[in-house]
């Protein structure tokens, strides 16, 4: 449609431009240059979420950001948004994608061609980083060349050159409102199908539904005891829904079990390679471990307890004969992160396992699925691998790791720490009361914990019964709460008869430490 056709003409504008003309000018270059990249983000993440969800531009673009970011603002992210993190970075690249749209929709109404340019860019900027991951799907470049062209084409027809001669603006003002609604119903509508793709249809997600895992050789028991059954105290199994969930991946690894393996080599006699039916063959044993985030604040959420079912890595170890030099496994998982472990812990009598299986079903797709490892007794960075495809055997001085080369301790043993569950919120009654809490220290055990009331003297809790050494225990202690502020704090003594430390210490570079406490107001 011509302006004639469509009947809306503008006033022609002045001979120099008016105040006003230029700030509807500058609006419409605004508006399309941020409509132009909404269509085109919708329009990216719908392909890749249809044809290679590992392709995500904002996936690829988000993953690029997590690893080049100084290690402060993943700090920073983790402290401010927990598990939000990915969300609260996600919502940050919309926004300076935004941002770019409006500078280049600026850019494009002075210079033709110039401010498409630069939104082609942020497509060029989707393939560079689709390209850089590991396991990049075969289809990296085509999310991303679609959504460049496509804002580059929208910004073209939403901001056509002047002809010579010609004063008015070249697209009427409804042409210009229908394309810009209609640029917007497509990103919104393609992001809304995208996130909808993803949730429901996910073909990793019906291969995981199809598994069964075997029975396990030896199962763990969980003994009555071990559960308090008190209102707002963590449960001692972590229900999978309710673990907490860190890793790198802005969109999760789909690994199908099928073409899944895994390879040990390095520092070993007998490099050796193991498949998904072989894994299963093997004889299976259940494992309760409690695993802990390094960025765990004192007091944090980023702990939980699973009964984790696979084989002991320490069994293919053995197959592989470490060389005599090697003190250190650097596992490697589908998406390129890395962790590096003791041998040590690998190969001695804890159960560090290969796991399938977490609270009896196959591991989510978000904690690992099919295989990840499991250690007692250390941070998540330098053991838990999630999606693990490789092992090699190595040396702490020939090898780095994703985190310890971002700054974090080498060895990550996980410090002795407690937690105060009950009471949480501020108000609680005045009366009898409970004060509850989990302490742990896996791989070593809770022998004890002992709360303080505000200056009052220490009081022994009751501990539950402990799963295993390998598990934090739920911990009790009766509480007469008198009106007033009340400070409640706890701390724990391990069975090896260390005393948790008041010792105040952020997370980096190696775990936090101190006392939890807690105020709360009886009234
Ligand atoms: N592939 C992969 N594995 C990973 C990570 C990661 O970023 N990528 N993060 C580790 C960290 S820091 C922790 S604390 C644990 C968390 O495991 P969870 O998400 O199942 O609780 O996974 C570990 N394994
Ligand atoms: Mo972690």
């Amino acid at each position: 449609m011509n302006e004639a056709e469509s009947g809306v003409r503008e006033a022609p504008d002045a001979p120099g431009p008016t105040l006003r003309g230029g700030r509807a000018r500058a609006g419409r270059a605004v508006v399309a240059g941020l409509v132009s990249v909404i269509a085109a983000a919708g329009v990216g993440e719908l392909l890749a979420a249809l044809f290679a969800s590992e392709a995500s531009p904002f996936g690829a673009i988000g993953a690029v950001a997590v690893d080049l970011a100084p290690a402060w603002a993943k700090d920073l992210a983790i402290a401010l948004f927990y598990t939000n993190d990915k969300n609260a970075l996600l919502v940050g690249i919309a926004i300076v994608l935004l941002l770019v749209g409006a500078a280049a929709g600026l850019v494009e109404r002075r210079v033709p061609f110039l401010g498409r340019s630069i939104v082609a860019l942020l497509g060029a900027a989707g393939i560079a980083a689709a390209a850089t991951r590991v396991n990049a799907p075969e289809l990296f470049w085509a999310p991303s060349l679609v959504a460049g062209a496509l804002a580059f084409v929208t910004l073209g027809l939403l901001l056509p050159p002047h002809q010579a001669g010609e004063t008015g603006d070249p697209l009427s003002r409804r042409g210009f409102l229908i394309g810009s609604a209609a640029a917007t119903l497509l990103g919104v509508i393609g992001t809304a199908v995208a996130t909808g793709v993803r949730a429901g249809g996910q073909a990793v997600k019906a291969l995981r539904d199809a598994v069964t895992l075997p029975a396990a050789q030896a199962t763990a028991t969980i003994p009555d005891a071990a559960e308090l059954n008190i209102d707002g105290l963590a449960r001692v199994v972590t229900p999978n829904a309710d673990f907490y969930r860190i890793d790198t991946a802005i969109v999760v690894p789909e690994v199908d079990p099928a073409t899944w393996s895994l390879r040990i080599h390095g520092l070993v006699e007998n490099e050796i390679t193991i498949t998904w039916d072989e894994l299963l063959a093997l004889p299976l044993s259940e494992s309760v471990v409690t695993l802990s985030c390094v960025s765990n604040q004192v007091g944090g959420s980023l702990v939980g307890n699973a009964v984790w079912l696979g084989h002991p890595i320490r069994e293919l170890l053995a197959r592989a004969v470490p060389l005599p030099e090697a003190d250190m496994v650097l596992s490697r998982s589908h998406d390129g992160f890395t962790a590096g472990t003791p041998l040590e812990a690998l190969t001695d009598d804890r159960d560090a396992l290969l796991a399938v299986g977490m609270n009896g079903e196959p591991l989510p797709l978000e904690h690992g699925f099919p295989v990840r490892m499991v250690v007692p007794g250390l941070y998540g960075y330098v053991s838990a691998t999630k999606w693990v495809v490789e092992l090699e055997v190595t040396r702490f001085d020939s090898a780095r790791a994703y985190w310890t080369d971002r700054g974090w301790s080498e060895r990550g043993p996980i410090k002795l720490q407690s937690r105060i569950d009950v009471p949480r919120q501020r108000d609680v009654a005045v009366g009898e009361q409970v004060v509850a809490g989990v302490a742990w220290q896996p791989h070593t055990g809770v022998a004890g914990v002992e709360v303080q009331i505000d200056d009052g003297p220490w009081q022994s809790a009751s501990l539950a019964t402990a799963i295993s050494d390998d598990t934090w225990v739920q911990w009790s202690l009766p509480w007469t709460a008198e009106p007033g502020n009340h400070t409640i704090r706890c701390r724990a003594t391990s069975t090896d008869g260390e005393r948790q430390t008041d010792a105040v210490a952020p997370p980096a570079p190696d775990g936090a430490s101190g006392w939890h406490s807690v105020v709360v107001q009886a009234s």
